[in-house]
């Protein structure tokens, strides 16, 4: 598509209707947000029976200690049954449940029947490890098969797991291992990341030298590089001679919905990491149901692939627990999209003819600057919906998406939720809703958001503020792992009786809802209020530009000035006139007031592997401060090339 039409597309403000297929036969229809206005618990009673209760629930929601809610309290239920033995018991043990793909190019296809296998050898192993319900186990693995079994294995024996992203330093895992008070810990001696194997048990043995750690009994490995790994004694235990000579039989024993399930820390922040506890039987009603829906699961037919880590929340609620309690069959893939060549995503796509993609706006934004004749090399044409999660997708990358990966025939939902919601509040419905790019818009049936002002009143439409959650979820946290307080204070007091999300949020002139970005990241202009998004999204609406990152550092005229970093497209050239060309462009989209004070082309940004930009180590260079926290960084050498081009970068100065 050329940019001239990609602009009168914007422009028009485009949307798309639903494919008129995929509507006709779509999971959910119209109705669905009816029926939950009129009888919002009744709709969320109805979504928990799509799971196998043990005893089945009474009461939908206890709300009698707000913000402390109970979902399903008299019910019970085992998470790891009803993700795997119930499809095995329903006759379909023979569907592929994983294929593995592994960075070097080895698979495996792990059928519901084999994950069951792999479950109860696990479950068994930890138990004899004297793992009991209610201990909590660290789980620090790449991204392969046994990431999943573990968690598994740890929801069928009531074990809270705790993730930490394999990416993490030992400083972060130390960190998470001591808030959680962990007994076990499962790694393996690494995994493959551009093409080369990278350790992950020199981090454990790290972690595990630290005070607050001695509880940490025991550490089973998986061997997955093969590569020489330290080994303590009476500590340390392979996975293999572990799991391999259990008992393949385990009896699930049912637990109480309110069974803590997980801790996941959430990243990123200064401070302390906020241990965020989920429990069972509300957070799988809302992850199967949002999966059935908002990606219109057809578990028969359809091969979804969500790119997400498991150490990230996505990876928890979209490829282990939401599909899995969907019979579905999915990708898992352990690696780089560009290992060993840029097109690797799209070779999967078609070889497995996946059906359904859930990414992340900055892999997308990736392959736009990789460019379009990479994509166009594979036979992408099994995709029907594409989804996207993690960040504001700018409608530049949303229509990039729909034309070059979905080929204009799929819709793209954009969904909106956190770590803290456990499963998508905001999105579009593929069969219903007539998307628009660049928006989240609606909030899913059964689910209250709005965007309020700063005295807490609803804005009209055309209006902007914050996002708030009106009413209790299904998958809400449960609180912060052993703070109550941290929790009242974070998320329920800057709004009375209204769950502040911290994002930033606008409705335009139908109602929907866009999002501006976390509120920290405001920029104050001159008395003006200005979104780091939106001018983002100006930005990457000029055609040499890829990507962008806009902070606001400290300036004595105007309270904070708009600094961009910006990542060119492949072909464009850093020439004298761009730097003052960027900034007019800004000034047209969005007005004189949002015009960048300094651009500065870049490599690449840092961001954490769940691919969010850390603006905050931007606004350290912008203000030429030292370098705050580094720890969550995907790749850290990042900042040294951003740093290295600080002298005489251009700072177009009015
Ligand atoms: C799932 C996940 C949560 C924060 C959230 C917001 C941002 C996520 C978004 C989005 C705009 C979307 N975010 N999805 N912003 N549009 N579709 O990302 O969880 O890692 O906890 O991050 O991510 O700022 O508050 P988590």
């Amino acid at each position: 598509m050329s940019n001239e039409s990609l602009a009168n597309l914007l422009k028009e403000e485009r949307r798309f209707a639903p494919p008129a297929e995929l509507a006709a036969n779509a999971n959910v229809t119209a109705e669905a947000y009816e029926r939950a206005k009129a009888d919002r618990l009744g709709f969320w009673a109805e979504q928990a029976r799509r799971l196998s209760w043990e005893t089945e629930p009474t009461e939908t929601l206890d709300w009698s200690n707000p913000p402390f809610a109970k979902w399903f309290k008299d019910g019970r239920l085992n998470v790891a049954y009803n993700c795997v033995d119930r499809h095995v018991e329903a006759g379909l043990g023979e569907r592929v449940a994983i294929h593995f793909e592994g960075e070097p190019g080895d698979t495996r296809a792990i059928t519901y029947a084999d994950l069951q296998r792999d479950v109860c050898k696990a479950a068994n192993a930890l138990t004899e490890l004297g793992v009991r319900a209610g201990d909590r186990v660290a789980i620090y693995l790449p991204m392969i098969p046994e990431a999943a079994v573990a968690m598994l294995a740890c929801a069928r024996i009531g074990a809270p797991h705790s993730l930490v992203f394999g990416g993490f330093s030992s400083d972060a895992l130390a960190t998470r291992i001591q808030d959680a008070d962990a007994r076990v810990v499962i790694t393996a001696d690494g995994g493959y990341r551009r093409g080369k194997p990278s350790a992950l048990k020199p981090a454990v043995d790290e972690a595990l030298s630290r005070p607050g750690t001695e509880n940490v009994r025991n550490v089973v490995v998986v061997r997955r590089t093969g590569e020489e790994t330290a080994w303590t004694e009476d500590r340390d235990v392979w996975w293999h001679d572990l799991v391999e000579r259990q008992s393949e039989s385990h009896t699930p024993q049912a637990f109480e919905a309110e069974h803590p399930l997980f801790i996941l820390y959430t990243s990123g922040t200064t401070g302390k990491p906020k241990g965020i506890l989920h429990t069972s039987g509300g957070y799988l009603t809302q992850t199967a149901y949002t999966h059935h829906a908002v990606f219109d699961l057809k578990p028969e037919t359809d091969v979804y692939w969500c790119t997400a880590d498991v150490g990230w929340v996505t990876g928890h609620s979209y490829i282990v627990y939401g599909p899995l309690a969907n019979g579905a069959t999915q990708v898992m893939y352990e690696g780089t999209p560009d290992t060993p060549h840029k097109g690797r995503w799209w070779e999967i796509v078609q070889k497995y003819k996946v059906t359904i993609l859930y990414t992340a706006p900055t892999a997308i934004r990736t392959c736009m600057k990789w460019g379009d004749d990479i994509p166009a090399k594979f036979d992408l044409s099994s995709l029907r919906v594409l989804g996207s999660v993690g960040e504001p997708i700018n409608p530049e990358a949303w229509i990039w998406y729909r034309h070059n990966i979905g080929g204009d025939r799929t819709p793209v939902v954009d969904t909106w939720w956190q770590t803290e919601t456990g499963a998508i509040m905001v999105s579009p419905l593929p069969g219903v809703t007539s998307t628009k790019p660049g928006s989240a818009q609606v909030p899913l049936p059964g689910i209250a958001a709005t965007v309020v002002d700063d005295e807490a009143n609803e804005v009209p439409d055309g209006a902007g503020g914050y996002l708030v959650l009106t009413e209790p979820w299904p998958s809400m946290l449960r609180t912060i792992w052993g703070d109550d307080q941290r929790y009242l204070d974070t998320y329920w007091s800057r709004f009375k009786d209204r769950y502040f999300a911290g994002d930033g949020a606008k409705k335009d002139d139908d109602g929907d809802i866009w999002l501006l970005g976390r509120v920290d990241d405001v920029m104050l202009v001159s008395g003006h209020n200005i979104s780091t998004t939106e001018v983002e999204s100006a930005l990457v609406s000029h055609p040499k530009v890829a990507e962008a990152a806009v902070v606001g550092a400290t300036d004595p005229q105007t309270t904070q000035a708009i600094c961009a970093f910006v990542i060119l497209r492949g072909t464009a050239a850093e020439d004298e006139g761009l730097v003052d060309e960027l900034r007019n462009h800004v000034a047209k989209h969005l007005g004189p007031i949002a015009k960048p004070k300094r651009i500065l082309p870049v490599d690449e940004l840092p961001k954490t592997r769940s691919g969010k930009i850390m603006r905050r180590l931007l606004r350290d260079i912008a203000e030429n401060r030292t370098l705050g926290d580094v720890t969550t960084l995907t790749d850290s050498t990042v900042m040294d090339l951003i740093q290295a081009k600080l002298p005489g970068a251009s700072a177009g100065e009015d």
